[in-house]
């Protein structure tokens, strides 16, 4: 297959599956047709802004590895795909920060820039998410900050930027696009809503002098519909409360913080099976849930996200369709086996529209 073949197979799939849900089949045969004609004078074609938000909703539906795709449907796109210029791309990405935060009822939102096309490669973030800390190696072995991001605080240091060196600095965002050299864009800090965490009950929590950004933007996947691929599609939800409590703060390569909360709790720490770990993970994620809640920032518990999953599974076969989803990261890292997605198998098929990783490194 030529992969002019292939994207013209590609596209009729999608335009078959998007004009069909969508209700509107009487337009498909023309939409077809003026597609591939696109596609044979010019080895590409452009998705209309329908076809753009349906697909883009649909990838979101796909996504196997997500818990929270109940509110599909509410998708909000930015359409942005005639931009292709570093600057204006770092700006769009602020804006779409300010947006999605929305003072704190968060908004799922995508903003989609310029497409991969035959022999031009749309632009990049090379940043995993648009908010991420920075981690420093210090002399004694120890890290401070997110070990997690230490490559990336490395590569923007060598283009020039430096942090304050404390354990929460915000990294720049890094745009890359042909023709331009890597640009760096320092993300402004009233675009940054974060949350400084505490406990109901333990004053002491406070004091550590711990917080997490509101928003989750997942920055470094590429949206794949019909056979176009958008490398740059920056695309949030809300946080579930175990990915910061469970996870990012948690982790003994990340912040590692589980011992520290165990001291401050008085648990006895000599031995394993006093559970001390699993006690200072069960109030770390209380004190995230009871933060972001005292914040007004959204945030889900596990338990509630779980049954939502559950009601989107059933409500996609009433559809007649099934749920592509991945056990392993569906189910919580806390009490697991507590939540209802627990207690069951999905599908595990990989189907289109959908996020995917880059084919290849940046041009
Ligand atoms: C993964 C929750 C919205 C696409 C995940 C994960 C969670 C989650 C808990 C697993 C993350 C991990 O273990 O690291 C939620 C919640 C949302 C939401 C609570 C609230 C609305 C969205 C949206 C999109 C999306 C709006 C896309 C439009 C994805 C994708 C992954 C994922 C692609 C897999 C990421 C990877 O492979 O690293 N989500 N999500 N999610 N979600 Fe969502
Ligand atoms: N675990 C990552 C975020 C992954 C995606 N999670 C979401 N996505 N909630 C972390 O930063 O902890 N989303 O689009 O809302």
């Amino acid at each position: 297959l030529s992969s002019a073949e292939g994207l013209s197979e590609e596209a009729d799939r999608f335009l078959h599956e998007c004009y069909t849900e969508l209700d509107r089949t009487a337009e498909l045969p023309a939409r077809r047709r003026a597609v591939a004609a696109a596609i044979h004078t010019s080895g590409t074609y452009d998705h209309t802004f329908a076809e753009l938000e349906y697909g883009a909703r649909v990838a979101w539906r796909n996504s196997s590895r997500c818990i929270g795709r109940l509110y599909w449907q509410s998708l909000k796109l930015r359409d942005h795909r005639d931009t292709d210029r570093p600057l204006r791309i770092a700006a769009e990405c602020v804006s779409h920060l300010r947006e999605a935060t929305n003072g704190g009822r968060i908004r799922p939102t995508i903003t989609v820039f310029a497409p991969d096309r035959p022999g031009r490669p749309g632009p990049r973030i090379r940043n995993e998410q648009l908010i991420r800390y920075a981690g420093y190696k210090v002399e004694d072995g120890g890290v401070v900050g997110d070990p997690r991001n230490i490559e990336l605080t490395d590569t923007v240091r060598t283009l020039g930027w430096y942090g304050h060196g404390t354990a929460f600095d915000v990294l720049p965002l890094v745009i890359e696009a042909p023709g331009y050299r890597p640009y760096i864009h320092v993300i402004p800090q009233d675009s940054v809503l974060e949350v400084p965490l505490s406990h109901p009950r333990h004053p002491w929590f406070a004091d550590l002098g711990v917080r997490w950004h509101a928003v989750p933007v997942i920055s470094d996947m590429c949206l794949e519909i019909g056979g176009l691929h958008y490398p740059c599609a920056p695309f949030n939800g809300w946080y579930m409360g175990t990915e910061i409590g469970s996870r990012n703060l948690a982790d003994t390569d990340r912040y590692d913080l589980l011992p520290t909360i165990a001291a401050n709790l008085g648990l006895d720490t000599t031995t394993d099976r006093t559970l001390w770990r699993d006690r200072a993970l069960v109030e770390l994620n209380v004190a995230v849930l009871h933060s972001y809640e005292a914040a007004g920032v959204t945030i889900a518990d596990h338990h509630t996200e779980a049954h939502r999953f559950l009601k989107h599974v059933a409500k996609e076969e009433r559809a007649g369709r099934v749920c592509p989803a991945e056990w392993s990261w569906i189910v919580p890292p806390l009490s697991g086996s507590a939540t209802a997605v627990f207690h069951r198998y999905y599908d595990e098929v990989d189907v289109r529209p959908n996020f995917v990783r880059h084919e290849g490194p940046p041009a």
